[in-house]
């Protein structure tokens, strides 16, 4: 029997990771439908989704895209708003976590180092070297942002779980498979400390895409 909550998406998405994360953190039961937004043409995408991205979550009839939305509203709708600190400090440092992510993050450390050092060479696709300097390059001073928010504690603690560690471990746990992010990660000491406990977090673990996983 299908659920009323479906998850559209690319199963190497990293933003779809971010939202599966948030679903299971929030023991919500969700069926997924793989759909490829690097597909040609994206087709399917792009009718749920006008920008032809993904993920996107529908809810019975209620259509979400945009995965700041997507978890939220999951927030709110199924796990009574506990992925959220009640502080306003710590609101403010989720925030910004999500944002500095979005803004400055997802492309040095997703689509420059992980892609060209890791998910392309399994795929056999042409690498860039240059994408991956021009990565790294990029990642430092985004990692030492998001360095000085956890060595101040509000989030990034990995004691409560809010929206900033869903939003931004998917994201370190794919820029972490490349050599060359692994070698920066170790200039973040704080980042890393909340790294090591935050990699172990079952919603993460079971959420992590699979490699060789093919989708139309
Ligand atoms: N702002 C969007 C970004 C989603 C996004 O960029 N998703 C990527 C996959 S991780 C995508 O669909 N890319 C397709 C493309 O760039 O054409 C969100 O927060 O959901």
């Amino acid at each position: 029997m299908s659920t009323p909550v479906v998850l559209h998406g690319y199963h190497h998405s990293v933003y779809t990771w971010i939202a599966r994360m948030v679903l299971v953190q929030a023991d919500v039961t969700f069926d997924t439908v793989e759909e490829n937004p690097f597909a040609d043409p994206p087709v399917v995408v792009r009718k749920l989704h006008p920008f032809g991205r993904v993920p996107t979550l529908v809810h019975d009839d209620f259509v979400i895209f945009e995965t700041t939305a997507i978890s939220r509203y999951i927030n709110r709708e199924f796990a009574n708003d506990t992925l959220t600190p009640d502080c306003a400090k710590a609101q403010a440092r989720m925030d910004q976590v999500i944002a500095i992510t979005d803004s400055y993050g997802y492309v040095p450390l997703v689509r420059q180092v992980f892609a060209h050092a890791v998910f392309r060479p399994w795929e056999g696709e042409r690498v860039d070297p240059e994408q991956i300097t021009a990565g790294i390059d990029a990642a430092r001073p985004v990692l030492a942002a998001l360095d000085r928010i956890a060595a101040e504690g509000h989030v990034l603690n990995a004691a409560t779980i809010t929206l900033a560690d869903c939003h931004l471990a998917p994201m370190i746990g794919y820029f972490l498979q490349a050599d060359e992010g692994r070698i920066v990660m170790e200039d973040v000491p704080a980042l890393a400390r909340w790294w090591d406990l935050i990699a172990h977090t079952p919603s993460l673990v079971a959420t992590q895409p699979k490699r060789g996983v093919q989708s139309t």
